[in-house]
């Protein structure tokens, strides 16, 4: 079997045969960071029956051209509020981020808990958010805000003790030379702003996307993943996804993504083998949408359960944030990442560093009970509170029953392997917290 470090061919046997290093399973909680031009107009219709994509704001430049149902709405909407002479290309004057505080920032992170950091260091409309020479007059440091945001949030980030990464859009919707002469884009743009990008800010997690038209041969993504395992500074750290053509979505790459649940591939995420991530908004879009309103936010409590569906699972949660064009992370974003981090305080060791419960059994899909384990124990996390004793089978005879943060006795019964646990009378002052509680069953699980 192959180990981290050592030699990669350029082609998907090989490139799928490197583990993926252990501390992006261990982390499971990371803030996904769409921040760009699209940030200035920030708008999408929330609201409307549409589907899952035509929401997202940061399509704003692309829906306004579109020749459909959500393409009218942009476009309603941008003649009316800047006219129809104002070019997408305008609003990067007012992406000013002029508030931008990286160290705030980072701090948001750490207090959330989250372990990784995923910013756009450049979407589908090809504006870049470090100074890259193959995006001239488009990106952050020639206009707008004339400030490299990439190296800035990395450097605050990695101080916070935090992984840092980067989202990079293989391809670019208007960039005249990606519809003329692909290979000439690949080769001439698109690789050397990956390398660049790497080479300067050694990111731990490089996240691909606009990958789907084009094979990954046209790409050059086996070249590129080669040179990343083997001559990057980033070899032993690096984490990639699963977005490097057409075809490898749930198939080749290092993690597979889902979004807003949805797989983009022909196997569902029921038999996904390898590590795994799944990423959405606190509302409905990646980017700020200025109409969206706490109608379109899902709660503390729901996104505290998120998480924790998605760890039993098996997989990471990649949450995101949309800052607004002058730079602050909205309030109430900051308030829901505020609760999951105070969930984390006290029930973080039922998240990091856990891996999915292989006797788990099925439970049905309006479930309130999931499973993780760490070494011999077991980590049952309840999503809301009953009062009836809960039953779990396929256990060795536990050594100790606690609920994390409780400094009572639980009280709990054995025979044939199963456990079942009388929940103890919670009150004010006793209850651990608020939106989901965890019982530690200790070397519930032999091996
Ligand atoms: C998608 C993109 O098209 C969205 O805008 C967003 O970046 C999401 C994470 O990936 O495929």
């Amino acid at each position: 079997t192959k180990t981290i470090g050592q030699q990669y061919q350029p082609n998907w046997e090989s490139i799928d045969s490197r583990p993926i290093p252990e501390w992006f399973e261990d982390a499971k909680f990371g803030i996904f960071i769409h921040w760009g031009v699209y940030s200035v107009p920030a708008w999408a219709p929330a609201n409307e029956d549409i589907g899952v994509y035509a929401k997202y704001s940061e399509w704003y430049w692309w829906r306004k051209n579109e020749d459909s149902a959500a393409g009218k709405l942009f476009r309603e909407h941008h003649e009316k509020v800047y006219g129809e002479q104002t070019k997408y290309q305008d609003f990067v004057r007012d992406f000013n981020v002029r508030y931008f505080d990286p160290e705030q920032w980072a701090k948001v992170f750490k207090n959330a808990g989250a372990k990784y950091i995923v910013l756009t260091s450049k979407h589908h409309d090809g504006f870049t958010l470090w100074p890259s020479s193959q995006s001239w007059n488009w990106n952050s440091v020639d206009v707008g805000p004339h400030r490299d945001l990439c190296g800035d949030l990395n450097k605050a980030v990695k101080d916070a003790g935090l992984h840092m990464g980067f989202y990079y859009s293989l391809y670019e919707w208007y960039n005249p030379l990606y519809k003329t002469n692909l290979e000439k884009y690949v080769d001439d743009h698109m690789i050397p702003q990956m390398k660049d990008l790497v080479s300067r800010y050694e990111p731990d997690v490089f996240w691909t996307d606009g990958e789907w038209d084009h094979a990954s041969k046209a790409w050059k993504s086996e070249e590129f993943l080669a040179w990343l395992y083997n001559d990057s500074p980033v070899k032993n750290t690096v984490v990639v996804n699963d977005r490097w053509g057409k075809e490898t979505r749930s198939v080749h790459g290092g993690f597979f993504t889902t979004e807003y649940d949805l797989v983009h591939d022909q196997k569902g995420v029921g038999e996904i083998s390898r590590p795994w991530e799944e990423c959405r908004g606190i509302g409905t879009s990646f980017g700020y949408n200025r109409i969206e309103d706490l109608d379109n936010y899902s709660t503390s409590d729901e996104l505290i359960d998120l998480l924790i569906e998605k760890v039993a699972g098996g997989g990471n949660l990649l949450l995101d944030i949309g800052p607004t064009a002058d730079g602050r992370i909205p309030v109430i974003m900051q308030q829901r990442l505020a609760e999951i981090g105070a969930w984390l305080d006290v029930n973080g060791e039922a998240i990091y560093g856990t891996r999915k419960w292989e006797n788990a059994p099925n439970e049905p899909q309006n479930s309130t009970v999931f499973y993780t384990q760490k070494g011999n124990d077991l980590y049952v996390s309840i999503t809301d509170w009953e009062d009836k004793p809960i039953t779990i089978e396929g256990v060795k005879k536990v050594t100790n029953i606690n609920l994390i943060g409780y400094s009572g006795k639980v009280k709990y019964t054995y025979s044939g392997q199963k456990i079942v646990i009388t929940p103890p009378a919670l009150s004010p002052a006793t209850n651990p917290g608020n939106y989901a509680w965890v019982y530690k069953l200790s070397n519930a699980i032999s091996n």
